[in-house]
């Protein structure tokens, strides 16, 4: 089957693991603003379930439940037009996870490269949470019949886990229950990667500050990073081709294209031939234009917790309206007596 027969529908979420970086805006939010003009209804969570794969200081994670709230709508969720609220406030996510769990096969989530990026040479000591994960991921999406999941390059494979699931499920029980999601990865800010080793993903949790951008960092933080971000003696190329096998130079001119919304054709046809003293300067001043009126914003609403909080809970509301029948039906459908 095919999620033609689904009314569209977006779901995406981010993790409450850190500090909002340049990573998830470019990657993740700012094509959920764009998304929710649209005719199609948008569902954004911040997800602070998938958070405790590893451990969280329990204040920290009320904390950072708070800054992604206050991230998603200084940089435009409208929670008027979208739904907004954290995933465990909705406890179907859950439970339709465990349907999940006994679908998925053992051999598919040992596939699966996120588990062992972050498990590491652990992997005996990493959470059964962090295992299953792409399991409660697949719940998150199908738990509203989400038919599109814009996400960085980084979250493909879930999503081809989350089909590989609805597949399953569908043929196991004879249905065309849950639709068949398709990711959206489009745009120059799919992948950002460490300003330190440009093979790497920027991320929340990477070792040194130095390596990514956060999106409460100040005016001359940012400068400082971009100034100490690692690049090659090689300046800006007359082409883009002359980017190939440059990640740190690459990273630089895409962060660029997807902050100013220009192709990196465009950028490197702008700055052919300039040298790094000229470049990181201008993607700096850049970069505080864009990012100082969300950070601003973002300090506004975090004075004050308890409106953020009604806001998650209206919309945790709204979440369950479309999520229970949902999970009432998938239960009928497993044959689990109510
Ligand atoms: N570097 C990135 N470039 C593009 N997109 C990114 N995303 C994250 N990092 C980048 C996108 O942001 C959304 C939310 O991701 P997440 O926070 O739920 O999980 P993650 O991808 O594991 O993020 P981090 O920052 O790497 O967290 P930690 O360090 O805690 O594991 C997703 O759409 C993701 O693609």
């Amino acid at each position: 089957m095919t999620d033609s027969t689904f009314t569209p529908r977006v779901f995406s979420g981010i993790k409450p693991s850190g500090g909002l970086t340049l990573g998830n805006y470019l990657g993740a939010i700012k094509r959920w603003v764009d998304m929710q003009d649209g005719e199609t209804e948008t569902i954004y969570c911040a997800v602070d379930l998938h958070a405790i794969t590893v451990w969280q200081d329990p204040t920290g994670l009320k904390a950072g439940t708070r800054e992604i709230a206050a991230g998603m709508l200084a940089s435009g969720i409208d929670p008027e037009k979208s739904i907004l609220f954290n995933q465990s406030q909705v406890p179907e996510h859950t439970q339709l996870a465990w349907i999940f769990n006994c679908v998925a096969r053992l051999g598919w989530m040992n596939r699966m490269t996120q588990f062992k990026d972050k498990a590491g040479k652990n992997a005996e000591k990493a959470s059964l949470g962090l295992y299953a994960y792409p399991s409660l991921m697949a719940a998150d999406i199908l738990l509203y019949h989400a038919t599109h999941v814009p996400v960085g390059e980084d979250q493909k494979q879930h999503v081809e886990l989350t089909r590989d699931i609805a597949n399953k499920f569908n043929n196991d029980f004879g249905v065309d229950f849950f639709p068949v999601t398709e990711p959206v990865i489009e745009g120059p800010g799919t992948r950002v990667m460490n300003l330190r080793d440009g093979t790497k993903k920027m991320s929340k949790s990477g070792e040194s500050d130095m390596e990514r951008i956060n999106m409460l960092d100040d005016a001359d933080t940012i400068a400082k990073k971009f100034k100490k971000a690692k690049t090659d003696p090689d300046g800006i190329p007359e082409t883009l081709d002359g980017l190939n096998g440059r990640p740190e130079a690459k990273n630089l001119v895409d962060i660029y294209s997807g902050l100013a919304d220009m192709t990196a054709e465009a950028v490197v046809a702008e700055y052919a031939g300039a040298g790094w003293g000229k470049f990181k300067p201008a993607l700096a001043e850049l970069a505080v234009a864009k990012l100082a009126p969300i950070s601003d914003e973002m300090k506004r609403l975090m004075d004050d917790p308890a409106e953020i909080d009604r806001k998650l809970a209206r919309g945790a509301e709204r979440a369950r309206e479309i999520a229970t029948p949902i999970l009432e039906k998938t239960y009928d459908i497993v044959g689990l007596l109510r």
